[in-house]
This record gives C-alpha cells, structure tokens and sequence, in this order.
C-alpha cells in the first residue's frame, strides 16, 4: 500500500507542474500580443547572416526571417539588431534568438522589403550541434519570401 501511495504522490508531483507548463503556455499564446508566440517548445538559435561584398551590397530595408522544420516552421519574425548597423558590405551580422523548435532546420525563408536592394552571400543557423548552411550569392528580390538553397 504505502508502494501504492509513493507512485501516486510522484504521479501528482509530475503531472502537475506539465499541467502548469501547459497552462501558461496556452495563456501566453494569447492573440493580443505583438510578437508571435506559440505553444511549442523554444530552442536557442544562432543565426549568422552575411552581406555579399560587391557594390551597395549592404540595406537599410527591413529583413524577416523563418526557419522551417520537416514538419513545422517557425513564426516570421524581423531579424535586426537595435544596437548596430546591420547588414553591411561583406560583414557578418550574428543573432541569438530563441524560437519555436522545429527540429533541424531544413528550409530557411528571406524577406526583405523595396527600396535599398541587399546582396546576401550566406545564412548559417546553428542548431544544437549542427550547423547548417544556405547559400544565396546574390541580390534577393524585394517584397517576398525567398526559399534559400542548402548550400
Ligand atoms: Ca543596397
Ligand atoms: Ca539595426
């Protein structure tokens, strides 16, 4: 009985705070906030972005980026640094972020809006140990999504 009675208080010990998790992951999923957020876990990315070095490779224009999974995608979010001037000629501007974990990534979309034409050479996301490659080695289109190659 008192074997009984252990396994049940562990039971309660587990159940509850996943119950908790689940809760306050469903309240933070509420519409209302400006940044998209969702029930799935996180996991830490670290996203490195380099600018092609050829002429007036470098934008001022408002980049976003999503990170597709096999199964699922992450929200499309603005990738920027408040603190520096990013993506310039030939530098490599790097990003931690913690996002929705969609397992390794296999697809990487880019937005970029008109107006300041950008030249992307790469993106490498770093992923758990895995470090994966997109290679785009030319001017992205503006006002649209671009799938970006495995490279
Ligand atoms: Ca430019
Ligand atoms: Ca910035």
């Amino acid at each position: 009985m008192r074997f009984r009675r252990n396994v049940k208080r562990r039971m309660i010990a587990v159940v509850i705070p996943l119950l908790a998790a689940t809760l306050s992951a469903l309240v933070v999923a509420s519409p209302a906030r400006a940044e998209p957020v969702s029930v799935l876990s996180t996991v830490l990315y670290h996203i490195e972005v380099t600018t092609g070095d050829v002429n007036n490779a470098e934008t001022d224009a408002t980049v976003r980026l999503q990170l597709c999974g096999a199964l699922i995608c992450t929200a499309e979010r603005d990738l920027d640094d408040p603190h520096k001037n990013d993506r310039q000629r030939g530098a490599t501007d790097m990003y931690d972020r913690e996002w929705e974990d969609v397992g390794p990534v296999r697809n990487a979309y880019v937005y970029v809006s008109c107006g300041d034409a950008w030249y992307l050479l790469r993106i490498r996301i770093k992923y758990g140990s895995r470090f994966d490659t997109f290679v785009y080695d030319n001017w992205l289109p503006c006002n649209r999504w671009t799938g970006l190659p495995v490279g």
